[in-house]
């Protein structure tokens, strides 16, 4: 009988930089270790406003869009390729609600909820579908994807 076939999606995570600058990021991987994700890439970057833009293009135009840019271009961040099967919606529901401070009320154990800040800085990126999941891999990663990262490897400086 043949095996049962198990797609693997991949998503691009990120830790925003009031995330980053709590200095959780070893943590924060143990949990999404323990979650069944693989981290397939990891750097550590900073963003200018002109990419940050970019990679909120969809968003341009909305009141909060000027505040968004200065907060992802404001430090820096961690940026993560994570592959599981569904990790694209495990990964949103891992990190909750976009808004950290009605997360707290509806969802108190997402990553938002416990460590990020208000509505804007909201500590966690996540894809929403398998469209832009591909879209951000490529916007952040040019190089193939051959291994996983190990337990622990720090990220490297971009
Ligand atoms: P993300 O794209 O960062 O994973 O967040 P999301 O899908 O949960 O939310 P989205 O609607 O795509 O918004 C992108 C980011 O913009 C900031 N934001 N601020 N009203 C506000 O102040 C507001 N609304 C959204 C957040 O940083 C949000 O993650
Ligand atoms: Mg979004």
């Amino acid at each position: 009988m043949d095996a049962p076939e198990i797609f693997v999606e991949r998503t691009l995570a990120i830790f925003k930089p009031d995330v980053v600058q709590k200095q959780i990021t070893d943590e924060l991987e143990e949990i999404i270790l323990s979650a069944g994700f693989t981290i397939l890439q990891k750097k550590r970057l900073v963003m200018t406003p002109e990419q940050a833009s970019d990679f909120y293009a969809e968003h341009y135009g909305k009141l909060f869009f000027p505040s968004l840019v200065a907060y992802m271009s404001s430090g820096p961040l961690t940026v993560m390729v994570l592959a599981k099967a569904s990790a694209i919606t495990y990964w949103r529901e891992l990190i909750g609600p976009t808004n950290a401070v009605k997360a707290r009320q509806t969802h108190p154990d997402s990553l938002r909820a416990i460590y990020g800040t208000d509505e804007t800085r909201n500590g966690f990126h996540g894809s929403d579908s398998l469209y832009t999941a591909d879209r951000e891999i490529r916007f952040f990663f040019s190089d193939s994807i051959v291994e996983p990262i190990p337990r622990g490897q720090a990220a490297r400086d971009y």
